[in-house]
């Protein structure tokens, strides 16, 4: 029997929009089993782009994933609103899918630690933290005084200099996105310090942004601190940051920058930049997770002597632009840090 006009329509209709069902339903398998050596969730608590602690993890765990079959990583941005990460942390880990959570940010441990007591198995190693006693918990804290102290030493040395943005105050700024005891015990006291042993007169101004992304607050802090004579700035401020180098640009002011090579973003202004080897420690601890070497409940403190924090000398942004007075200077002092020359106390946190 022939069917036909809009019956036989209606009937292909009907065919072509059963027929996935239909098939799918035939074709049902169990859920595929967790055969990967090592599923990772990597937790990221804010947004990856702009913030270079974040970009480095993303690269060490892709690149790890890349060079080794069975490693499978899921990258979260949890975004800005810390109220929220406790919460979506405990769904993300809630299905037991991620033998590891893998993190960067000092206020990471704490939240870790809560989830955990829900989830006794998981496990979590944050870097950029220092937590130690809980047997789930295993982090790695850069040593950011010492990054700090040898930043705000060339800060000091350009804010005393003839360099053409530098003026004759002793003052030089240093622009936060929040406080947090990292910063406040190590970052900002290591700037201090470090600018200190270059001038003791110096005297850093301090300001704070109050989250991770407001550019334009950025960039009014900065004018401000602009008009009461700082010339030499550092900030520890995720995507912000782009609103005082536009202002350092705009009204002639130095910066040196933590964590990234950024002497590009701007030339002749970003003049000094720090190395954190986020992305080779990231690569190195996941290696050792794979060797079932990772001490849970210990927490280990890395720097310039371990090989995790440095200085990029060989840039022209720093070549080019730094006059080779303060280069020799600098580049001794960064010497003598390498070599364990420099005391200072590491303060606690
Ligand atoms: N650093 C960033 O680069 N971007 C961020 O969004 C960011 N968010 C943070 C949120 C909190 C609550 C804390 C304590 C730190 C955050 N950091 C962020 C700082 C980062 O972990 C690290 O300490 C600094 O970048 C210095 O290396």
């Amino acid at each position: 029997m022939m069917i036909k006009g809009k019956k036989r329509t209606v009937l292909w209709m009907w065919f072509l929009l059963a027929a996935p069902c239909l098939w799918a339903a035939g074709s049902k398998e169990p859920a595929p089993k967790q055969t990967e050596a090592l599923s990772i969730l990597v937790y990221i608590p804010g947004m990856v782009a702009g913030s270079p602690p974040y970009e480095m993890l993303v690269a060490g765990a892709e690149s790890f994933a890349v060079a080794h079959t069975g490693v499978k990583i899921k990258v979260y941005e949890a975004g800005f609103n810390q109220a929220e990460w406790e919460e979506q942390l405990t769904s993300m880990v809630a299905g037991g899918e991620y033998s590891l959570v893998l993190s960067s940010n000092p206020s990471l441990p704490e939240i870790c630690a809560n989830v955990g007591k829900k989830f006794p198995n998981q496990k979590f190693i944050i870097t950029d933290a220092d937590f130690s006693g809980n047997s789930q918990i295993s982090t790695y804290l850069f040593n950011q005084y010492e990054q700090s102290l040898y930043l705000g030493y060339l800060a000091g040395l350009i804010t005393v200099s003839t360099m053409e943005y530098a003026n004759p105050d002793k003052r030089i700024g240093f622009i936060a996105a929040q406080e947090y005891p990292l910063l406040n015990n190590h970052i900002l006291p290591g700037f201090r310090e470090g600018a200190r042993m270059a001038d003791p007169d110096i005297s850093v101004d301090f300001r704070i942004i109050g989250n991770w992304f407001d550019a334009n607050k950025a960039a009014e802090l900065a004018a401000g601190m602009l008009s009461t004579g700082v010339d030499v700035f550092a900030s520890i401020a995720g995507g912000a940051a782009q609103g005082l180098i536009k202002t350092a640009q705009e009204r002639g002011a130095y910066l040196v920058y933590h964590n990234i090579n950024a002497y590009k973003t701007a030339p002749g202004i970003i003049v000094g930049c720090g190395l954190m080897q986020q992305k080779k420690l990231v690569e190195e601890i996941l290696a050792d997770v794979l060797a079932g070497k990772i001490q849970y409940g210990t927490s280990k403190t890395v720097g310039v002597k371990e090989g995790y924090l440095d200085f990029i000398a060989d840039d022209p942004g720093y070549t080019n632009f730094v006059p080779s007075e303060i280069q020799t200077k600098f580049n001794a002092f960064m010497d003598d840090i390498r070599a364990g020359r420099v005391s200072y106390t590491l303060p606690g946190l």
